[in-house]
């Protein structure tokens, strides 16, 4: 079993047990003291849709209808609080697993099954939400975001002391990121120039087989001090106080105050993509350590602790997720058939001699296969 969430972690900000109950620290519970029933409901209600697209996204994959899936599944909390304390001109840097950040972004999220399908280089404009493209090159959105924080200074958007226009940017990145040297030189220059810059790492334990014990010999949040960042480990199954320390860190940012790295301690309960097989490297004993540290779970225990919720808002939720099911099914089938020549186009800005022979030949080699459409219908 990898690093465990046992009392004896000291360093772990939680101010909500895996069980549902409230702990309080004079030092992050002001910061969720305005989160009222409603504001509860929200995020869970944010969790649960994006598992829900997770789920449906997973089986589309199955059906043949996404090339690959990369899940969320179990990290909804880190990236439904951290997302949550992102102001609308924060700009943020996902991986390719951040559904819960694209979703409180308010992106329809239908946009990224596109280019899990193979038919669009992107899916979306980064400015419509201040959320950019997915990237799939571990690490290298670290340096994007880095020098788009360097960019914000220079345009006079921090620490203006206006709420509305300070600005500061946000990367999402997973354990394994943290020993690529991208990763490691955008911490240099995010500490060296003060950058506006949150580094937010889930440790999900696992990048793809490769347990966090051999990425680092200390906790990944203090990669970050060694920087000379200020740096901290949140419990990443906890939606509070995700939020509760994004939300410091962020504002610090927009302040003027300079980087902060987040370490959401988290679990990737599924696979790493759909092209991956967990049974081959990690116990069924440590997977089931993790159901029951849940994130949707442990929120929902909360809310009917405190009657923030009933049977019929539930129900309703329920109706709704069925609904967001459908919709997410039939616009992925509705997606239109890009022509064979999509995948020569955008390899050059202008034409090319060998992409226009492998394009000739791509064409004669389709000629060769009959037209089944014009010979169906005779049985
Ligand atoms: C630069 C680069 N090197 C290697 C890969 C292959 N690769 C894809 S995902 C992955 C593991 C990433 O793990 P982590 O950073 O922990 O993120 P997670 O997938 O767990 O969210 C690797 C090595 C890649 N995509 N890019």
């Amino acid at each position: 079993m990898s690093q465990s969430t046992s009392p004896d972690d000291v360093d772990l900000i939680q101010l909500l047990t895996p069980t549902g109950q409230r702990v309080d620290r004079p030092d992050y519970s002001p910061r969720i003291a305005h989160l009222d029933a409603t504001a509860l409901r929200g995020m869970y209600r944010d969790m649960l849709l994006t598992r829900r697209f997770d789920t449906e996204a997973t089986a589309l994959q199955r059906q043949g209808e996404l090339g690959l899936w990369a899940q969320s599944l179990g990290q909804e909390a880190a990236q439904v609080g951290s997302g949550r304390a992102a102001s609308p001109q924060d700009m943020i840097f996902p991986a390719y697993r951040e559904h819960g950040v694209a979703f409180v972004r308010g992106l329809e999220l239908t946009k990224i099954l596109r280019q899990f399908r193979g038919i669009d280089h992107g899916g979306w404009d980064p400015k419509d939400h201040n959320f950019h493209l997915y990237t799939l090159v571990i690490g290298s959105h670290t340096l994007h975001a880095t020098g788009y924080a360097m960019g914000m200074q220079r345009d006079g958007v921090v620490g203006t002391g206006d709420p509305q226009r300070d600005a500061a940017t946000m990367v999402y990145f997973g354990d394994g990121a943290t020993s690529q040297g991208d990763t490691n030189e955008a911490l240099v220059f995010a500490a060296v120039n003060n950058a506006p810059v949150v580094f937010f790492c889930q440790n999900n334990q696992w990048a793809i087989s490769e347990p966090t014990s051999r990425q680092s010999r200390v906790p990944l949040y203090r990669r970050g001090q060694g920087f000379g960042i200020p740096s901290l480990r949140v419990d990443g199954n906890d939606v509070l106080a995700c939020y509760a320390v994004t939300s410091e860190a962020l504002e610090r940012a927009r302040s003027g105050g300079g980087p902060t790295f987040i370490e959401a301690f988290t679990y990737r309960m599924g696979a790493h993509t759909t092209s991956d097989d967990p049974t081959r490297y990690r116990s069924a004993a440590e997977e089931q350590y993790w159901r029951d540290r849940d994130p949707i779970d442990r929120l929902l225990a909360l809310m009917k602790a405190e009657d923030a919720v009933d049977d019929a808002w539930l129900a309703e939720l329920d109706e709704e997720a069925t609904a967001f099911g459908e919709h997410i099914r039939t616009t992925v089938r509705s997606f239109e058939r890009p022509s064979s020549d999509f995948m020569f186009r955008n390899v050059y800005a202008g034409p090319h001699a060998i992409v226009d022979d492998e394009r000739a030949w791509f064409e004669a080699y389709q000629r060769t296969f009959v037209d089944v459409s014009a010979t169906a219908g005779g049985h």
